[in-house]
């Protein structure tokens, strides 16, 4: 299966997050209007698998077991436009708060992957929420526009992360479908 580990949004987050997007898609953008995410499928990726054999996925799940998370109060904190140069591709919301939680929860998540023979992430930690993808190229010059439609959205709702999941995805014509495989941690 496509996998990738992520926090799963709760409702307040989402919610505040489904006004920005409809901010986002008021603002003209040159013909190039982006798909926006729907907000069910919102979530904050910590690290993409890619392709996942089942048995890479029981070690996976088992490894992960071994995970900490310590719980965290976060927030959107602002729109960002992804890559940080040229042609922008995915506008996303920032988020603050206990980041050093989450960078130490990335962390051990990148180490289980690795000794599992995923390959490691070296592009630094950014945490955010996708909120938009680029259909086509939207120029740089946008973001000013796309910034200040936001302006007055942050800072989002505090809201705490105490757990992250496994997720499936599956590519599809209309756009990718999410399942959590496995919650981190498990339930008592
Ligand atoms: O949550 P975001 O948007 O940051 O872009 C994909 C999304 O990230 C990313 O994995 C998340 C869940 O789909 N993704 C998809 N393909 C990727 C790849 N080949 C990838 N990240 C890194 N390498």
């Amino acid at each position: 299966m496509r996998a990738f580990i992520a926090i799963a949004l709760a409702q307040r987050p989402r919610e505040h997050l489904r006004e920005v997007q409809k901010a986002i898609s008021l603002v003209p953008l040159s013909g190039s209007s982006p798909s926006i995410v729907p907000p069910e499928n919102l979530h904050l990726t910590l690290k993409f698998l890619g392709e996942v054999s089942p048995m890479q996925t029981d070690d996976l799940i088992a490894s992960l077991r071994g995970v900490t998370v310590l719980p965290m109060a976060m927030h959107a904190e602002g729109l960002d436009c992804l890559p940080p140069r040229g042609r922008i591709r995915v506008v996303a919301a920032n988020l603050a708060g206990e980041v050093g939680h989450l960078i130490a929860l990335v962390d051990q998540i990148e180490q289980c992957c690795r000794q599992l023979g995923f390959v490691t992430e070296e592009r630094p930690y950014r945490p955010h929420i996708t909120l938009a993808r680029a259909r086509s190229d939207v120029k740089r010059s946008l973001q000013e526009d796309l910034q200040t439609a936001t302006a007055s959205a942050w800072p989002g709702p505090d809201f705490q992360i105490t757990d992250f999941v496994l997720m499936q995805s599956t590519l599809k014509a209309g756009g990718a479908e999410y399942r959590v495989v496995e919650l981190f941690p498990s339930p008592k």
